[in-house]
């Protein structure tokens, strides 16, 4: 009997960006789908809505990303999906805290949250899909055991002037992320890292920008449809030519 496949998602934000973007595009690639974000509101109005067009979901919301809160989420997980019916295929790490500020003016707290997003948060998630993955067989087409792909940034390559914070977090996601690539690339486990160059468009920076000529110039944003479906490319890639890292840009980005 094969087993359904499990997309996870972590960092859903107000529901309407990059997460639930990619909770819809595995949806229909057949994935049944686990939601975790703290906003509870956001989390279960984004579960109702994938319900009512078909999609098999559930939501989990957590307080925070430290490591019990995530391991908890990982058990409900588990009890919801059980590995006699489901296993996880594919997983996505998107939580993180954006702090962009003057390097005198940034705070203990700002270093505290961007600790527990990118690291505490980024290391527990990656530990509970690893050791799922490690269960799986090999899938027939793609050759992998699942795959784990982090939302990486251009700062996560690049510290400038106001983005201390932000970008010691995003080099730490990227050291994970390719870490982990290759320890677990010899199990046929695909660890992916999409590094986004610019701003994307969702709810919250709608409502941060208040400009609808940023909002309707598709050369200067990311659509988070668009980067779902790059997600889903990486997925789709088979083990004899597979992307640690990608990089997507608007095409009028300056880098
Ligand atoms: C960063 O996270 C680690 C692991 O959770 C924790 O022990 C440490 O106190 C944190 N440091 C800061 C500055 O928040
Ligand atoms: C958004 O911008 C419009 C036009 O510039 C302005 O009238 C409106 O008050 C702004 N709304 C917010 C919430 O800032
Ligand atoms: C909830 C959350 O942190 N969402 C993030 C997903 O990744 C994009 C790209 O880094 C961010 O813009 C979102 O804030």
């Amino acid at each position: 009997m094969s087993l359904k496949p499990i997309f996870v998602v972590a960092g859903l934000g107000a529901g309407g960006g990059t997460g639930a973007a990619s909770a819809r595009a595995f949806a229909k690639e057949g994935y049944s789908v686990a939601l975790i974000g703290r906003r509870e509101n956001e989390l279960k109005t984004l579960e109702d809505d994938l319900k009512a067009s078909g999609v098999e979901v559930a939501s989990f919301a957590i307080p925070s990303y430290a490591h019990g809160d995530v391991a908890s989420a990982f058990a409900q997980i588990h009890s919801r999906y059980p590995s006699s019916k489901y296993s996880i295929r594919a997983a996505l790490y998107n939580a993180t805290h954006a702090v962009f500020k003057s390097f005198l003016d940034v705070t203990p707290e700002d270093v505290q949250s961007a600790n527990q997003t990118n690291i505490e948060g980024s290391f527990a998630f990656s530990h509970h899909v690893i050791k799922a993955f490690k269960d799986n067989s090999i899938d027939e087409v793609t050759g992998k055991r699942g795959i784990l792909i982090f939302t990486g940034s251009a700062s996560g390559v690049r510290g400038h002037a106001t983005n201390s914070a932000f970008a010691a977090g995003k080099f730490a996601l990227r050291a994970l992320s390719q870490s982990l690539a290759k320890e677990f690339g010899k199990e046929n486990i695909h660890v992916a890292h999409p590094l986004i160059g610019g701003f994307i468009i969702n709810p919250l920076s709608r409502a941060m920008r208040n400009d609808s000529e940023w909002e309707q110039n598709q050369d200067i944003r990311l659509n988070p449809e668009s980067i779902a479906a790059s997600y889903v490319y990486l997925a789709k890639q088979d083990r004899s030519s597979w992307t640690w890292e990608l990089d997507l840009r608007p095409a009028h980005e300056q880098w």
